[in-house]
């Protein structure tokens, strides 16, 4: 499959990091002159645009965390006269002030270049039909793939996301070959597809981008054989872009970054120190051509590792390990620190369970108490009783023994843990109500 932008995807890394650099001194200097807030926290920390002189300076420059950016809504952040602003989007925090993030036309220029890239990366080519099954809206996901598909030539089905039914009939009928949406929404589209006696795999769809939350455990696996696809994940946040930051190709073996455009840090999040290559930290990431929402640093809280080498594809881009989780998804239960990716993965080695649980959390006078609701196979849930009480105790051992802590399992039926057409969320924490 030909890159994108094969100047830039393949690009010799020594040349890479020259054009990072001049483009981190453009950025730098334009913040300090144009974003209050990079000018103050800059000049507390005695740092001047021109002490930026390689990249590893990207260092001497002030971490960027979500509260500067609640803290200067709606347009605080903005580099550039609002005039030049042409598009805002805003984050899906569910809580509080949204961030606003704005784009020039530059900006949309480049965020369709780079989403075009993800794409074709993923395999898809001026001959698909795209269904694209994000929300539009406030939402980056919708509009960012909407302009990179149609930038490739691909024809774009703006399905947005709900309506599921009406998504499978269009999926059949306009002969749909690629779908864009979150993992958790594809799953739930294979699942009303099989109600509805529609076999997927069947149909003309092949590659899948997924994106927007992570597609870990048994999911990937799921969605490649319910749908019959090649499953790819992408990676973006809107505090620097929305999707197009970073996407797998085909090989699935990490996801491409688009490090012309920003750089990248792996970080300890502890400490705010550099991890070696491999180890995993938290992603941090500086815009280098965003003109209307320039980021310094940012501090994105996803946890990942960073490979520098050559993938099989020839990019020379490096690649990122899928994300599992962040670290404000970390709970603290009696004491001991949980994942929900953990239960996760302990569900992905058990036959007879679906991907499908949620943590519920309440508290019973000063002791915390975790359910974990797995949902299990029609096989299995329709067994005798006793073979339901030893596989539930199976299961309650085995996340006893991952998670160091005991937490009460109940299998509940195929289907009725609540589906998501987004982002799934897999905790109800009730302790603080
Ligand atoms: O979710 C942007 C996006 C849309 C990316 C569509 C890919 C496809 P936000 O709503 O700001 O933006 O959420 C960003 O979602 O910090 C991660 O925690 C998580 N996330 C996004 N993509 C992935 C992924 C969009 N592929 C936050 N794997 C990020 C794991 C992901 N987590």
């Amino acid at each position: 499959m030909p890159l994108w932008d094969a100047a830039r995807e393949s690009m010799n890394r020594n040349e890479l990091a020259d054009l990072q650099l001049s483009r981190l001194q453009q950025t730098v200097a334009r913040v300090y002159a144009r974003v209050p807030h990079y000018h103050d926290a800059m000049e507390q920390l005695g740092i001047l645009p021109g002490h930026i002189r390689t990249l590893d300076d990207v260092r001497l420059l002030p971490f960027t965390d979500k509260t500067a950016l609640r803290d200067t809504y709606p347009y605080g952040m903005f580099a550039v006269d609002l005039d030049q602003v042409v598009r805002v989007h805003s984050s899906s925090g569910t809580t509080g002030k949204p961030i606003v993030v704005g784009y020039t036309h530059a900006d949309l220029e480049t965020w369709s270049d780079l989403t075009a890239r993800i794409s074709s990366a993923a395999g898809v080519t001026a001959r698909d039909r795209v269904q694209l099954a994000f929300l539009y809206g406030m939402f980056t996901g919708g509009w960012g793939m909407h302009y990179g598909m149609e930038k490739i030539g691909a024809m774009v089905i703006p399905a947005g996301s709900g309506n599921t039914e009406r998504q499978i009939m269009m999926m059949r009928d306009f002969g749909t070959t690629a779908l864009v949406c979150t993992p958790s929404y594809a799953l739930y589209i294979a699942e009303v597809a099989e109600g509805m006696g529609v076999d997927l795999a069947h149909l003309p769809l092949r590659v899948g981008l997924f994106g927007g939350e992570p597609t870990g455990g048994k999911l990937r696996d799921e969605i490649e054989a319910r749908l019959g696809i090649l499953a790819t994940d992408n990676y973006g946040l809107s505090e620097v872009m929305g999707p197009g930051v970073a996407g797998e190709c085909e090989h699935q073996c990490g996801l491409h970054m688009a490090e012309d455009h920003f750089l990248f840090e792996v970080v300890d999040p502890e400490s705010g120190l550099p991890v070696p290559e491999g180890t995993e930290g938290e992603l941090v990431v500086t815009t280098l051509t965003k003109e209307a929402f320039p980021v310094l640093r940012y501090r994105t809280h996803d946890l990942t590792t960073i490979d520098t080498s050559v993938c099989e594809c020839g990019r020379t881009l490096a690649r990122m390990s899928k994300v599992r989780q962040r670290i404000d998804d970390m709970l603290i239960i009696r004491g001991v620190n949980v994942f929900p990716s953990q239960i996760e993965d302990v569900l992905a080695g058990i036959e007879g369970t679906a991907p499908h649980f949620l943590m519920v959390l309440d508290r019973q006078g000063a002791m915390d108490d975790l359910e974990v609701r797995v949902e299990v196979a029609e096989e299995i849930f329709s067994d005798v009783m006793a073979d339901m009480v030893a596989f539930t105790d199976m299961v309650a051992s085995r996340l006893h023994s991952v998670l160091g802590l005991r937490a009460r399992v109940k299998l509940v039926e195929p289907g009725s843990i609540e589906r998501s057409t987004g982002k799934t969320r897999r905790v109800l924490d009730r302790r603080n109500l």
